[in-house]
C-alpha cells in the first residue's frame, strides 16, 4: 500500500521549493496537492535488469523502451518486461548523448543532450531486433525528457518550462511554465504522461511531480526519497563495474519514468540502477 504523509512531505516540498524556484507569474493553489509517498516495499514486483545510464523509460505493449545516456554508451534498447532480457535496438554516435524517449504511433522518438538532434525511428519497420535507420529532427536549446501528449510531444531542458513539440517537423507548438504555489519548479528532467497529467523527476531529487497540463499547477506529488533511500542501500551491495565504487551520487539518481494505462502501473528506476520497480496505481487518483 501507498502511505499518504500529506502535512510533513507537502511542508518538505514547499520550502524544497521556495528555496530553489523563482517567482511564478500566476498562483497555484497548493492546498489541494496530494503527496503520495513511495519505498521499495511498496512495489507490487521488481524487474531485474543490465544497469545503464538510464535516461528515458517508457512501456509499450510487452515491451519497456530505454533511452541510455553518457558519451560512448549512449543507445536505445528493449527490454522484455516479464524477463528484463535487454535487446540493444540502436546506438548512438559517440559524440552524442542520449536523452529523453516517447513513443507517438509507430515512432519512437529519441533526445540528444546538447545536440540539438532528435531521432524518429519506426518501430513498425522493424525487422528482428535492428530498426531501419531514423529520421533525425533538429531543435534549439537542450533535450532532457520527452513524453507524447495526444498526438504532440512534451520537451524538457532542465528550466521550468515544457515545450509542447508537432512531432511532424520538431517545431514548438505551445510552451508551459510548472509552478507550485508562488514559485516556479524547476530541474524538470524525465516525463511520463499519465491519466492526463505530465509526470516529471526534477534532477538530482528523489522527488516525481504531476504537472496538470492545462495550467502548469503541479497537481501532485510522489516522494520517493524512501524508495531512493532503499535503492542507493541496495546499490552499495552490489560489485558496479560501471565506475568501481568511486561514483557520483548523480549518477545514480531517480531517472526513468513509465506507465502502462491498461494495468494502470506505474514503473520506476534510476541512473544505473539493476532493476525496474513497478507499482500500482501511483497517485490515486480521483
Ligand atoms: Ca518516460
Amino acid at each position: 500500500m501507498l502511505n499518504g504523509m500529506r502535512n510533513l512531505a507537502s511542508a518538505v516540498l514547499a520550502a524544497f521549493i521556495w528555496l530553489t524556484g523563482t517567482p511564478a507569474d500566476a498562483m497555484c493553489r497548493t492546498d489541494a496537492v496530494q503527496v503520495t509517498t513511495i519505498a521499495r516495499d511498496d512495489a507490487v514486483r521488481e524487474i531485474r535488469k543490465d544497469h545503464r545510464y538510464t535516461q528515458g523509460l517508457i512501456v509499450s505493449d510487452d515491451v519497456i523502451f530505454e533511452s541510455t545516456g553518457q558519451w560512448g554508451r549512449s543507445g536505445l534498447y528493449a527490454i522484455d518486461r516479464e524477463t528484463g532480457r535487454s535487446t540493444e535496438l540502436a546506438g548512438m554516435d559517440d559524440k552524442l548523448f542520449g536523452e529523453g524517449l516517447a513513443r507517438l504511433g509507430g515512432r519512437l522518438f529519441q533526445l540528444t543532450w546538447r545536440s540539438g538532434m532528435a531521432f524518429a525511428y519506426d518501430i513498425a519497420a522493424s525487422q528482428g531486433d535492428s530498426l531501419p535507420a531514423p529520421k533525425v529532427f533538429r531543435y534549439s536549446g537542450e533535450g532532457w525528457g520527452l513524453t507524447n501528449m495526444q498526438e504532440r510531444l512534451v520537451l524538457s531542458d532542465g528550466t521550468d518550462t515544457l515545450r509542447i513539440i508537432d512531432p511532424e517537423d520538431f517545431s514548438v507548438d505551445d510552451r508551459i511554465e510548472v509552478s507550485l504555489g508562488e514559485r516556479r519548479v524547476d530541474r524538470l528532467n524525465e516525463l511520463e504522461m499519465v491519466e492526463g497529467l505530465i509526470l516529471a523527476n526534477l534532477y538530482g531529487e528523489a522527488l516525481i511531480i504531476a504537472i496538470d497540463p492545462a495550467t502548469g499547477c503541479v497537481a501532485a506529488v510522489i516522494d520517493a526519497r524512501p524508495l531512493v533511500a532503499d535503492m542507493q542501500e541496495a546499490l552499495r551491495q552490489i560489485e558496479d563495474p560501471v565506475c568501481g565504487g568511486g561514483c557520483n551520487p548523480l549518477d545514480f539518481v531517480l531517472n526513468g519514468i513509465a506507465y502502462d494505462p491498461d494495468t494502470s502501473e506505474l514503473f520506476l528506476t534510476g541512473k544505473n540502477w539493476p532493476l525496474i520497480l513497478v507499482f500500482g496505481n501511483p497517485l490515486a487518483l480521483p
